[in-house]
């Protein structure tokens, strides 16, 4: 059994997309390659864990075929871990994360918490392996349409439970379950009032992550969101490009950590590590005064 990464801080999970068409960075790690390069950069800047995923789940995107997905992160995952990077793998995939465990991936980071694959918790359970459970209504193509709350927090929170009771059936060690309310995923990206869903999540995660009395680790992937983008929005409403909304990441990252989350997963790491330091140090004064 692998235990979960952890510090005395907030971890920071650099991206790398193998992909052409991820929702900030589609096509700029696209080649093996490029992609390594990219992980052994994030590394050395600071990441505690590489995140290599090979399928977009922007809004509307389509899925690619396993096969693809396997020539995509396999060579990349191979090389980083060889290196001693901790790396995690994103897909929806058990046998793609099976490919990736035993290419010498760490953890599973599973956007739909176990939804899409019926193999996976079982697969994840077996291999001893910690699990990224987010919070997920259904596939990219549609998962707009799902956005529709009476009670954001409520309702994820008791949608991952239930996940959280399905990954425990099938064998997954609860101490290696991690949540993360899933960000832009089903989410209406609105900046304020009752359907801002990413901004209230935000705001209660401790009570997101609290099930049955247990209070697990969170991982928030706030980075280049839409939501981001919309807050920042010009005076025509036009929104703030991705490329443009790092610094609102960064304010993200802060609060998240300051308010005790295991880990945030981002594009740009240099500034996130620096910030996780800042909101560590924040805690411990609160605590220690
Ligand atoms: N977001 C994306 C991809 N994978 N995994 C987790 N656990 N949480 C997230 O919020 C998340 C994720 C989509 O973002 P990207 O396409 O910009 O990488």
């Amino acid at each position: 059994m692998t235990q979960l990464p952890v510090k005395d801080r907030c971890l920071v999970m650099g991206v790398v997309n193998v992909t052409p068409d991820s929702f900030s960075d589609g096509g700029q790690w696209y080649g093996a390659d490029a992609a390594i390069a990219h992980g052994l950069d994030l590394a050395a800047q600071g990441a505690d864990i590489v995140d290599v995923g090979g399928e977009s789940t922007r809004p509307g995107a389509q899925r690619v075929a396993a096969d693809e997905e396997l020539r995509r992160v396999i060579p990349v995952i191979t090389e980083l871990a060889a290196s001693g990077i901790v790396v995690s793998v994103d897909t929806m995939r058990a046998a793609v994360a099976e490919a990736a465990l035993e290419a010498g991936a760490t953890l599973v980071n599973d956007v739909s918490g176990g939804l899409a694959d019926p193999y996976m918790a079982r697969l994840v359970a077996q291999a001893g392996a910690p699990y990224v459970v987010m919070h997920w209504r259904g596939h990219s193509r549609d998962m707009g349409s799902r956005a529709v709350y009476a009670d954001v927090v409520a309702e994820v929170r008791a949608e991952l439970q239930k996940r959280v009771e399905a990954v425990t059936a099938e064998g997954v060690d609860p101490s290696l379950i991690v949540l993360d309310p899933g960000l832009g995923f089903s989410k209406v990206p609105d900046a304020r009032g009752p359907d801002a869903h990413n901004w209230q999540l935000l705001a209660h995660l401790p009570e997101v992550a609290r099930i049955s009395g247990q209070d697990f680790p969170v991982l928030v992937g706030a980075s280049r969101k839409r939501f981001l983008g919309r807050l920042l929005a010009n005076q025509d409403g036009i929104s703030r490009p991705f490329a443009e909304s790092d610094a609102a990441t960064l304010a993200v990252t802060a609060l998240a950590a300051a308010a005790g989350a295991w880990c945030v997963r981002v594009h740009e790491v240099p500034a996130n590590a620096d910030a996780v330091r800042v909101a560590a140090a924040w805690r411990a004064a609160t605590v220690d005064t």
